[in-house]
């Protein structure tokens, strides 16, 4: 691992060349360090996400290395083409990682982060009721779903549908009484849209086992998705350290993410980092060092969250050949480069200027404080619930929540 001065040497050699997205350092950043303001940031979780981005024709992420304090031990540079305009970082895998990771980013003072889209673009695991292996998914919703109370299955009650039950709450279905704030957050539906049409122009990888594996679902009905062919679809991720499999934990979680989105919510995919990386980009939004609204979620699906019917949830998990991962990391790229190359394409009429979201962003406190309210949540903390109906109502409740 390079240090943080050679790195920094290294850099301003090559910022010798100054071009039109670089602006002068920030008062307090080190004189050497010129400051960086990227179009887009890709954010991969680990090595296979990230590998699809280097060496390809449209663009060289390698051209400039920037390292950033406090990023993961194993991913400790920001990758970015000479001209900065486009910058791809790994975070590391879970939520730990990924929040720690994207809170020492977003306050690096190597980078001018408020006109940035950031692209997070990982595999996930799918649900076949919403989509199939191999398919490319844009979320408005990233839930955290284990964000719950859990009791082993050997002392679950047996009237209880699974041994989840969200805090505060007394069963399964019941509506969690304690939010801790990372629940839900909800993203700009218009560039989920947006993002998710220019998606819809790639032809996506698949692979023969790949074929073999999901038509198995189509036995049932109720995994009609998960047996057709992969597509782009918009639909919701689920975030948990737990990597859960089997179709009660897939119901269970899905049944979270409707109830916790009240009901607007499609849980499709499931990883291990988006409400992490959510939490540390909304704090930064508040503090006006990005724009939330800029922000998409792209998950390609790796694998099946549960079984086909007959099929044990150990095999599907386990043993079973899917044959997704290839196509899915293939298909970050395929996908994703329409979008960045539309971002960067779309510049000057559109996207520096930002694309307003017609929806809600942000999460369950309200804590952006835009002109839309949310439409989730019963905005309690600590247990009280605070009903809110008017802005002025808001402002007053959420006051306390945005000191901690
Ligand atoms: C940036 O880092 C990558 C390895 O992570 C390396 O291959 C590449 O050469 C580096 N680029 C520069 C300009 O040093
Ligand atoms: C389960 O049964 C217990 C005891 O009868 C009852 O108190 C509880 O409400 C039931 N829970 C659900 C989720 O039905
Ligand atoms: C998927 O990608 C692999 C590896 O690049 C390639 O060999 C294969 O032909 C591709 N398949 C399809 C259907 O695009
Ligand atoms: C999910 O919710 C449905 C409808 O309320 C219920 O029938 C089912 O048992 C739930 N599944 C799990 C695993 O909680
Ligand atoms: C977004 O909305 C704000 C306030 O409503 C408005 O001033 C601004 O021009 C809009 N921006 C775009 C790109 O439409
Ligand atoms: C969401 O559902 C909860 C629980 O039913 C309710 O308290 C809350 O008011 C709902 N929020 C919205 C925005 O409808
Ligand atoms: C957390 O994840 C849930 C479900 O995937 C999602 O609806 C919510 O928007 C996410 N929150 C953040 C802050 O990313």
């Amino acid at each position: 691992m390079r240090s943080f001065l050679s790195i920094g040497a290294a850099a301003s050699c090559l910022l010798s060349n100054v071009v039109a997205t670089r602006i002068p350092a920030r008062v307090g950043a080190r004189a050497a360090d010129s400051v960086v303001k990227p179009k887009v940031m890709i954010v991969s979780m680990f090595d296979p996400e990230a590998d699809v981005w280097y060496g390809i024709p449209e663009f060289d992420v390698l051209a400039m290395n920037i390292t950033i304090p406090g990023g993961s031990p194993l991913f400790p540079d920001v990758h970015c083409t000479a001209n900065g305009d486009v910058c791809q970082y790994t975070i590391g895998e879970s939520e730990i990682n990924a929040a720690t990771s994207i809170a020492s980013l977003v306050r690096s003072p190597r980078f001018d982060l408020t006109t940035t889209y950031f692209m997070i673009a990982g595999i996930a695991g799918v649900n076949p009721e919403v989509a199939s292996i191999c398919s490319v998914t844009f979320a408005k919703y990233a839930v955290q779903v284990a964000l719950q109370y859990e009791f082993s299955q050997f002392e679950i009650p047996t009237n209880f549908t699974s041994g989840y039950i969200p805090l505060g709450a007394h069963s399964p279905q019941q509506y969690p009484t304690s939010i801790y704030g990372t629940e839900v957050f909800e993203f700009n539906q218009d560039l989920q849209h947006w993002a998710a049409e220019q998606a819809r122009t790639a032809s996506l990888n698949d692979s023969s086992d790949a074929v073999a594996y999901r038509a198995n679902y189509g036995v049932n009905a109720a995994y009609a998705a998960g047996a057709a062919p992969p597509a782009v679809y918009e639909c919701d991720v689920a975030t948990s350290d737990v990597y859960y499999s089997g179709t009660i934990l897939g119901e269970a979680f899905g049944n979270f993410t409707t109830l916790i989105t009240n009901g607007s919510g499609v849980y499709c995919t499931t990883a291990q980092e988006d409400n992490a990386t959510g939490e540390a980009l909304l704090r930064a939004a508040i503090d006006k060092l990005l724009d939330f609204s800029r922000v998409i979620v792209m998950r390609t699906a790796s694998d099946f969250d549960r079984p086909y019917p007959g099929e044990a949830a150990t095999t599907n998990l386990f043993w079973a050949e899917q044959g997704a991962f290839g196509p899915a990391i293939e298909n970050i790229y395929l996908a994703g480069i329409k979008v960045v190359n539309g971002i960067l394409d779309g510049w000057d009429g559109q996207f520096a200027r930002g694309m307003n979201a017609s929806n809600y962003v942000g999460d369950i406190f309200g804590s952006l404080k835009g002109s839309i309210e949310p439409d989730f949540g019963p905005y309690t903390y600590n247990n009280n619930p605070v009903k809110r109906s008017t802005k002025s109502m808001r402002r007053k409740t959420m006051k306390p929540v945005r000191v901690l």
